[in-house]
């Protein structure tokens, strides 16, 4: 069933570069409603753990080092359809091919600098969510 949430996370490197303000604006006025946000670091155990489905693949090393780089902004989001229409707005993994106006077209540098994470599925989307959230961190 829909659950109609996702979430995402602002990566280091739009963090460091100044983007947090500008990507949650591109995020509400996509008509995404923030159910939850917090302002953190990943430990590597952390982001280990939440990219254990890429382990095996060649980026891993570097995706888990990028991650826990700096601070990232880590949030649940609402609309409806929000998985796909969430995807849609980040735009394709690798922002040479990212659509005009997608959040990575804008502020992503590489394949692996890429601005954003955006959950894949709902069943990801809830696993990603309680990842980072307490039920008691989720407004109602
Ligand atoms: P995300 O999970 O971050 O929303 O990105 P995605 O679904 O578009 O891409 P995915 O295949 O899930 O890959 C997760 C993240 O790994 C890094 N990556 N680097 N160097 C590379 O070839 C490579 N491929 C993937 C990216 O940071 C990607 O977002
Ligand atoms: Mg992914």
């Amino acid at each position: 069933m829909a659950t109609n949430r996702t979430f995402t996370m602002i990566k280091p490197d739009a963090v460091k570069a100044g983007n947090i303000g500008n990507i949650l604006q591109m995020i509400t006025d996509g008509g995404f409603e923030i159910k939850a946000m917090k302002y953190t670091q990943l430990t590597e155990e952390q982001a280990k753990e939440f990219y254990a489905v890429h382990s095996e693949r060649p980026f891993y090393g570097e995706l888990v080092e990028f991650m826990t780089s700096g601070p990232i902004v880590a949030a649940i989001l609402e609309k409806e359809n929000a998985v796909a229409d969430f995807r849609t707005l980040i735009g394709a993994t690798n922002p040479a091919e990212a659509a005009e106006g997608t959040i990575r077209k804008k502020y992503a540098s590489s394949m692996g600098e890429n601005a954003v994470h955006g959950s894949d599925s709902d069943e990801n989307a809830k696993i990603e969510g309680e990842f980072h959230f307490a039920a008691d961190e989720v407004v109602a």
